[in-house]
């Protein structure tokens, strides 16, 4: 009888001391682990026992049915049956990575939280970045609002800040949470699409719900087809209360801002990356986490009183406004840097549970009707989700500081409290917990009085001003882009009443952003528009509200591919990877194969990608460097032609030597002022850390 020949029964165990190898120690929460072992410890089931073979089930004979007695297969096999879990209801396919907050500027005045008044202080920290429609196996570029979840692992507990790189939402009131969820996600009956916004359901519910109308404007600017994670905003949306130590509160909303400045995708180069490299961002933020390229966000605060508030042409505690930077100004306190990757995806990334209803004190909730219906949700659906009320046990939710009460027993108890008693409170016990009065959670004073009703206040019912304010507040490629991306969602909306409908709403936003769209759709008459609940307002533009206006003059965290081939020049490409990597730029070498191209002077420069499967659409710019020899290979090979053409396409900086430039002939791509001569290294450089708007109307018809 033979046996496939696996590694088991064929190594001794090198084990060297007890606690090494896959040894499963019982014990408290944080310390019970699978301890990873690099010296091939000993295959044990869940029960200890060793394993003598992990390659054959047990049988009556070689070709009989396998034995119901196979007590190491049924473990094995009902273990795996049992491992995955429901992923989240929304921000289902996330990524995160571990850091530390660092507080440059105290905020004792406002609060007594800890972690906003220890200047110099590092607070270990989670975060997690998600898109919010797809589910777990989607794709990282998604036309979609990206989350920015963050627990800061604080000395008085865990404060989880659950941001969005947006800083207004759908709607005012929780009771509709459910129902923009069910519009956006696959469409009931027939299970698609899959993470995205241009369907029916969607843009049905969204004609019927003037609230969303800022919400709109945002979700269609190039904000949510983020170039990188690393390059979003976060807001906290709400606005919170911060509570100082005589008891006063004052309102506080929260964000942050990227080191590495705001950049975006081209919608169709998103769609493009989509296919070539599904786990783009986080790929992105894996390879800049492990190179030490750490990324990192400002922390900044907008502080403001009742009485500002009062005077603000719109109600703060409407999720659908923002407060403008040029309204009231945000001061930075603090920084976050993200600088480990997790060690195990699913023990951190997938079993980490945000809730908005985690603060410290010093800190409290606004009477924010979206924030209010999101304290009871985030715990409710982490119940279901991870299976027991003990998942803080879980050493990711776990808070770093000492935490101690009556709580008992329950599922997936990991716990072993010692003592006699479970009650507070109690006569038995010295050592059980008690109340800390002088420095327990405190809530702001405030007094509320009126009738109990089903009720949206009229402050709340103006839904187009800010998304005016919005859309007047970019510079014209980026309200281009907006017309566009309107163009091609409701393109993809099957019933014209609908997308009339989204038309009718864009009069009372811009005239002539309703005319570009209706033109885009072929509408023949432009709808007559809704009567707004409230008289729209002109509002002061906010050049803080643009991502071009915002972007950086840097190529720090961006990548630049250079193509070459067999006989490219040596000398050219060194030259080109030294001023780009002093730019600050990563340079990633692409070649038809991936072992790399023998070079004109006979040495073998190695290939970070092969042609086909590195797309221009990885890279921030392009050069191309062939010579002759390898031009004529090229200009037959449809992914060398695509590379050019879609970089061209995409808005691109690039840069050519002989052979570039006759790959540009064959893709029938002519000279621009973004297109340079390697020669001209510097101004390629210098063109690589924007995009060339100019080009865009050479490139695609734009409404
Ligand atoms: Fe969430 N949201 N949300 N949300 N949300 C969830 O909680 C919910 C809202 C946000 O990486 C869920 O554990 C309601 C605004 C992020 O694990 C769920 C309402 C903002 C994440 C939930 C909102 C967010 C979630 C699903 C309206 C920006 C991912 C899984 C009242 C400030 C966190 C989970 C992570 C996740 C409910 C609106 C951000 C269902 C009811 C506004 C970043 O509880």
């Amino acid at each position: 009888m033979t046996k496939p020949k696996g590694n088991s029964g064929n190594r001794k165990s090198e084990k060297s001391s007890g606690n090494s190898g896959g040894e499963v120690r019982p014990g408290n929460a944080g310390e019970l682990h699978q301890i990873a072992g690099g010296k091939h410890p000993e295959l044990t089931t869940n029960q200890g026992i060793p394993i003598p073979d992990n390659q054959n089930s047990l049988r009556s004979h070689a070709r009989g049915p396998t034995l119901l007695e196979d007590f190491i297969l049924r473990e094995k096999i009902t273990h795996f049956d049992h491992e995955r879990i429901p992923e989240r209801v929304v921000h289902a396919r996330g990524t995160a990575a571990h850091g530390y907050f660092e507080l440059t500027k105290s905020l004792s005045q406002y609060t007594t939280a800890k972690i906003l008044t220890e200047v110099g202080e590092k607070t270990p920290l989670f975060t997690r970045f998600s898109t919010v429609a797809g589910g777990a196996g989607s794709v990282d570029t998604p036309r979609d609002v990206r989350g920015f979840a963050v627990k800061f692992y604080t000395k008085e507990g865990n404060w989880d800040l659950v941001s969005n790189n947006i800083p207004v939402f759908f709607i005012q009131d929780a009771m509709k949470f459910p129902d923009v969820v069910h519009a956006v996600k696959m469409e009931p009956d027939r299970g698609f699409p899959q993470s995205a916004t241009a369907h029916d359901t969607f843009w049905d519910f969204i004609s019927l719900t003037p609230e969303s109308m800022h919400m709109v404007m945002w979700i269609m600017s190039d904000r949510t087809i983020p170039r990188s994670l690393r390059m979003i905003e976060g807001f906290g949306v709400h606005s919170f209360r911060l509570l100082n130590e005589a008891g006063d509160s004052t309102f506080v909303k929260f964000h942050w801002r990227p080191k590495l400045g705001m950049q975006s995708t081209i919608w169709d180069e998103a769609v493009k990356i989509a296919g070539a490299d599904p786990d783009f961002h986080r790929r992105d933020m894996f390879e800049s986490i492990e190179k030490g390229a750490f990324p990192e966000w400002e922390f900044a605060v907008q502080i403001f009183t009742q009485e500002q508030a009062d005077k603000f042409p719109f109600d703060h505690l409407d999720a659908t406004k923002l407060i403008p930077e040029e309204l009231v100004p945000l001061q930075v306190i603090g920084r976050m840097v993200l600088d480990r990757w997790p060690d195990n995806f699913f023990a951190e990334t997938e079993q980490v549970a945000y809730c908005p209803a985690n603060i410290v004190p010093g800190i409290d909730f606004s009477n924010d009707p979206l924030l209010q219906g999101r304290l009871f949700s985030y715990l409710d659906t982490q119940l279901l989700r991870l299976g027991s009320p003990n998942f803080n046990q879980i050493p990711v939710n776990a808070p770093k500081c000492p935490f101690a009460n009556n709580q008992r027993d329950g599922k997936m108890q990991m716990m072993q409290p010692k003592g006699h008693v479970a009650y507070e409170p109690n006569s038995l016990s010295e050592d059980s917990p008690r109340e800390t009065p002088s420095h327990g959670f405190r809530h702001a004073h405030v007094t509320e009085s009126g009738d109990k009703s089903r009720i949206r206040a009229e402050s709340f019912a103006d839904h187009y001003s800010q998304a005016r304010q919005f859309y007047r507040s970019q510079t014209s490629h980026e309200q281009t882009h907006i017309a566009s991306a309107l163009v091609f969602e409701l393109s993809k909306v099957s019933h014209v009443h609908v997308r009339q409908a989204m038309v009718a709403h864009l009069r009372n936003i811009d005239e002539d952003l309703a005319k570009r769209v209706g033109d885009g759709l072929a509408l023949d008459k432009l709808p007559d528009a809704p009567a707004p609940a409230a008289p729209v307002q002109d509002l002061p533009p906010s050049p803080a509200l643009q991502i071009i206006g915002k972007m950086k003059d840097t190529l720090e965290g961006r990548a630049i591919g250079i193509l070459v081939a067999d006989g490219s020049d040596g000398a050219m490409i060194k030259e080109a990877q030294k001023a780009v990597t002093s730019a600050g730029a990563q340079v990633k070498i692409v070649a038809p194969k991936v072992g790399g191209a023998k070079l004109a002077d006979g040495s073998l420069l190695p290939a970070d990608g092969q042609l086909a499967g590195t797309p221009s659409v990885m890279f921030d710019a392009v050069a191309v460097i062939l010579s002759d020899a390898g031009a004529k290979l090229l200009v037959n090979e449809s992914a060398a032609i695509d590379f050019v053409r879609n970089a061209f396409g995409h808005l691109k900086a690039i840069a050519i030597d002989k052979g570039g430039q006759a790959l540009l002939d064959k893709a029938n791509i002519k000279k621009d002022k973004g297109v340079f001569d390697i020669a001209d290294i510097k101004g390629f450089v210098a063109a690589a850390k924007t995009r060339q708007w100019e080009r865009e109307p050479t490139v695609r018809i734009l409404p």
